[in-house]
């Protein structure tokens, strides 16, 4: 098995349905949902607007296109090390320096549907990734780490996805230590289909907002709002995920992808 051989079989098996690519990406557009963080702490991304420059008109008789207002963090998207003061230092960790090859990488999806469903507040814990392991197998170093919770399901509505009350959003995500788990095992990132990469709780945690922390305090990555991860098997499936090449940028909306194996 050469590297030459095993990409004409890759290169066959896409050209006929045997692996599939799948779209983990949400609408963007101006019903995307976006963050809301405290007042007191905080000014909030703007919400995204999208301009006609013309549409086969006399602005531009035989061409139509558009002209965007968009935050780096908006829909599905990714965290770059430099989003977080942690990881403010990395020469590589803006979205026009992290090397490309780390845009594409295996991936693992624990599944942890049915306790989001039942608690919005839940957290996978590093007990939860171990016992999710001793079933499915290791995580590998270079690899991302991602929490189904099928929260894509409330994406098209924002006030049910961010799910807030007084006392705060309600939303799943990690523990501190289960990003420390994951880090010790050598993950590329940690991506999940709520709003951002840390749970609704996570400012009231130590550090505060764990994923983004320590995450990116590693050099690593972050994947927020990503859909569709019930459609992709625990282990197997290839991740691609590259965000714009914004010059010195935090992040950036992406269209995420995975190559799955069918049957
Ligand atoms: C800015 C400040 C806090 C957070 C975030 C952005 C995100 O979740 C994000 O999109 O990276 S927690
Ligand atoms: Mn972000």
């Amino acid at each position: 098995m050469t590297a030459t051989s095993t990409l004409a079989d890759l290169a066959g098996l896409l050209l006929s349905g045997k692996i599939e690519v799948v779209d983990l990406t949400a609408p963007l557009g101006p019903s995307t949902p976006l963050i809301k963080l405290p007042p007191d702490f905080a000014v909030d991304t703007p919400k995204i607007e999208i301009h006609k420059i013309s549409q086969y008109d006399k602005a531009g008789p035989f061409w139509a296109w558009n002209w965007l207002k968009l935050g780096e963090h908006s829909g599905t998207h990714f965290d770059a090390p430099q989003h977080w003061i942690t990881g403010k230092d990395y020469p590589d960790g803006s979205t026009d320096t992290i090397p490309v090859g780390h845009f594409v990488a295996p991936v693992n999806v624990i599944d942890c549907s049915a306790q989001a469903a039942a608690d919005s507040d839940f957290l996978l814990t590093a007990a939860g990734v171990r016992a999710w392991e001793a079933e499915h197998g290791a995580i590998g170093k270079g690899e991302w780490v991602l929490m189904r919770t099928d929260w894509d399901s409330r994406n098209g509505d924002e006030a049910t996805f961010l799910n807030a009350d007084a006392s705060g959003p309600h939303s799943p995500g990690p523990t501190v230590d289960c990003i420390e788990y994951i880090l010790e095992r050598g993950a590329i990132g940690w991506g999940t289909q709520c709003i951002g990469t840390d749970a609704g709780s996570a400012g009231g945690m130590q550090p505060p907002f764990p994923a983004h922390n320590l995450v990116h305090k590693a050099n690593r990555y972050g994947l927020a709002s990503l859909c569709n991860l019930s459609k992709l098997p625990a282990k197997g499936a290839i991740l691609i995920a590259a965000p714009l090449k914004i010059e010195k940028g935090t992040g950036s909306p992406i269209r995420a992808l995975a190559l799955v194996p069918k049957g």
